[in-house]
């Protein structure tokens, strides 16, 4: 593109569903800055936007297990997330969240100029649906088996143990994350924006007209889908927590279709708060927009998003700089399973807890760039910490600016010496040579995303101020004294014009240093007692930045050194941190377990109750409430009618032990000779009752047939009057 007259920058918003670690950090939001300092130091106009998510599963699932409301969750991790991004300086000009009106409106306004448009399509699809929670099962709220690394705790929409993309369909055992069940499948409608419409867009673009410009990973990831075989994806959800569907109740937007929209209201607002106007930002083809993300946002912001770009009239992203990941220790970084630095933490560890921890904050920014995972995945040790900081930012970096103002002050009277260009050598020549280079090469870097090897360029540099000023030895010069003690006049100029150029080096140090460690940029400033305007883009590779005899400062301490004990002391607490975590995780799901099992036993009895009744059981009782029966054989003796009871018979049965008179219920289906002698099982302790003045001791067992005709329950063989029945 030709010379941008504007560019908008924007960094991957964060899901405000818990604390981000460094590696986020990492992934998108400082090279973003440093990418947007460069800039802002080079007087373009840039506005760099960001801001929380603050919709979909990952909100609502994580509002489920700290048991509150969603909009708990979001207020909660919003309010961090922007402090600590302050505090780690990147200046975003805007920091937003989507849960604002001003985003709800934006979002539905793209959606229904798309429907409008025809560009999205309506269909009505079968979809995982959980019957206890009444609810579909979208994305997180489903888990399963992945199909491709069997991890058996894939989400339908990715398995983040391999980072393969997934839906619901693809999960092997389904099950809802919910209730456990296994779901149904039911009938729902959705928009789907059938991103197969868009192939040969998208061919083109991407693959003919970036293939050059855009990293290999983003290039080689969009080839992979677009390869694949595009397909329609949905782009709403039967959720209530979101932006809501335009006039469709229980829908929501799906939040990848929301989010990156956020851009956009985000600059809305930002424009609205400095009275600035929004639209070229997003409509100018003269406006440079280039998305800052990590790798798993690849698709959505080099694919889906700029589709809905481009059907809603916007311009689409210049650039989609793409970080792989940064794993920590030896193992993949993970707030879940505690195996991460959070950002809260280090600020907590080194930002809040000393005077000047403003240094810890340039101590971070700079190891993290050092390392940054621009090609592949990177590793931060604790160790790798400590010798990148110590060996390089201390003893290189802050080494030469420490020594060339020790020197100015002890062998040129703390003042800006000046410059005899009567005897300039090979060596300063070279020097000067090398700021200009190293600006040229900054630049290309920066403006190529090539983060690290820009920051190396600069300390490179300083490299070099080290070299030169340990070959020119201005401290064995001074030693050619006059009489009186002082150098000689030769001696002082030698001195002088290396002090001279060290210090332009040192200013040319603080505009090259300043958009990845504005904090030892802004020291410098102090120390050379310059406005910060110094630090413009433009002033960088000049070698009269600081005009002679200008008094400066004494030094300060730019960074300092990472102790051992303080390696020890994170390494032990990342240990620590996650084994608790994993402990705490084991607790949980053996109270899920113990909650799961109960609930089987609940669920089972609902079953067994419900089983009883259909079948015409009595409820359940237990074994002891059987045995506490006392059944016994006896032989009916004699049977007489009862007076004015038509169903009364009264019997004398032998039970061995004794003979009981029995009144039982049985005259309607008995002629009473017809069954003396007959062997019957009694009931032989309940409870003695009256009926009709006589008084009856047990209870005559009887079978009674669909017709509702009675029989005798009675041994198969003859056995002596007395015997128990078990
Ligand atoms: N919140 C996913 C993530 O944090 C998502 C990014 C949105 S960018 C528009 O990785
Ligand atoms: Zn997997």
């Amino acid at each position: 593109m030709t010379e941008p007259k504007r560019y908008l920058i924007t960094s991957a918003l964060p899901y405000a569903n818990g604390p981000k670690h460094i590696g986020h950090l990492a992934g998108a939001y400082l090279p973003a800055d440093i990418y947007v300092r460069y800039l802002r130091a080079k007087k373009c106009d840039v506005v760099y936007v960001c801001g929380s998510d603050e919709h979909g599963a990952a909100i609502t699932i994580q509002a489920m297990k700290e048991k509150t409301t969603p909009k708990a969750i979001v207020d909660k991790y919003h309010a961090m997330l922007k402090s600590n991004m302050a505090d780690l300086g990147i200046s975003f000009d805007i920091y937003h969240r989507t849960s604002e009106q001003i985003h709800h409106e934006t979002a539905q306004e793209f959606f229904t100029m798309l429907n409008n448009n025809g560009d999205l399509e309506i269909k009505e699809t079968e979809q995982f649906f959980d019957e206890e929670a009444n609810t579909f099962l979208a994305d997180r709220y489903i888990i399963g088996t992945c199909p491709v690394c069997a991890s058996d705790s894939a989400y339908g929409d990715q398995c983040e143990k391999c980072g393969t993309d997934l839906s619901p369909e693809q999960l092997i055992n389904p099950r809802s994350t919910l209730s456990g069940n296994t779901p149904i499948k039911k009938a729902t409608t959705h928009w789907y924006l059938p991103l197969n419409k868009h192939e040969d867009f998208l061919r083109k673009w991407i693959l003919e007209d970036h293939k050059d410009d855009w990293k290999a990973n983003v290039i080689g990831q969009c080839k992979g889908w677009i390869e694949m075989g595009l397909q329609p994806r949905a782009v709403t959800r039967d959720l209530d927590w979101g932006v809501k569907v335009p006039a469709e109740e229980g829908k929501v937007l799906y939040v990848w279709f929301d989010a990156p929209i956020g851009y956009v209201s985000a600059t809305k607002q930002w424009a609205i708060d400095n009275e600035k106007d929004w639209k070229p930002y997003w409509y100018s083809d003269d406006t440079k927009l280039v998305h800052f993300i990590g790798k798993d946002n690849i698709v959505f912001h080099s694919i889906i998003f700029p589709i809905i770009l481009k059907l809603h009239g916007n311009i689409l992203p210049d650039n989609v700089p793409s970080n792989e990941f940064m794993n920590l220790e030896g193992d993949k970084m993970s707030t879940s399973r505690g195996w991460s630095i959070e950002m809260d933490d280090y600020i907590n560890d080194f930002v809040k807890k000393e005077n000047g921890g403003d240094q810890m904050v340039d101590a971070l920014r700079y190891y993290l760039n050092a390392i940054a995972p621009e090609t592949k995945d990177s590793e931060f040790t604790w160790k790798g910490f400590q010798e990148a900081v110590n060996g390089e930012l201390v003893a290189v970096f802050g080494n030469f600016v420490n020594r060339a103002f020790v020197l100015m002050h002890k062998l040129c009277g703390g003042k800006v010496p000046k410059f005899s260009n009567e005897i300039i050598d090979d060596a300063d020549k070279q020097l000067l040579e090398e700021i200009k280079n190293t600006k040229t090469l900054i630049e290309k870097n920066i403006e190529g995303y090539k983060f690290r090897d820009a920051l190396t360029a600069v300390i490179d540099l300083a490299r070099k101020g080290n070299k030169y000023m340990q070959d020119k030895e201005p401290w064995i010069i001074a030693k050619q004294t006059n009489e009186d003690g002082k150098p000689t006049t030769e001696a002082q100029q030698k001195i002088d014009n290396c002090m001279h150029i060290c210090l332009q080096l040192v200013a040319n140090l603080a505009i090259f240093i300043n958009p990845f460690l504005p904090n030892a940029a802004k020291r410098m400033c102090v120390m050379m007692k310059t406005v910060e305007k110094m630090l413009d883009w433009e002033n960088a590779g000049s070698a009269k930045l600081l005009s002679v005899g200008y008094s400066l400062r004494p030094p300060e301490l730019l960074f300092r050194k990472i102790e051992d004990t303080e390696v020890a002391e994170q390494v032990e607490k990342l240990k620590i941190k996650s084994a608790a975590i994993n402990m705490n995780k084991e607790t949980i799901i053996k109270e899920q377990l113990a909650n799961s099992s109960v609930q089987l036993a609940v669920s089972k009895e609902k079953e067994a109750t419900e089983h009883a009744k259909k079948c015409n059981i009595k409820s359940e009782i237990q074994f002891d409430d059987f045995a506490k029966i006392d059944l016994k054989v006896g032989t009916i003796l004699s049977a007489s009618k009862v007076e004015k009871a038509d169903k009364l018979l009264k019997l004398e049965v032998d039970l061995g032990f004794e003979t009981r008179t029995i009144v039982s219920g049985i005259a309607l289906h008995f002629e009473p000779d017809a069954i003396v002698g007959k062997q019957v099982v009694v009931v032989v302790n309940l409870a003695p009752r009256k009926m009709r003045g006589i008084e009856s001791n047990g209870m005559i067992l009887m079978a009674e047939d669909a017709a509702g005709k009675l029989h005798f329950v009675a041994p198969n063989d003859a056995v002596h009057n007395g015997s128990g029945v078990n």
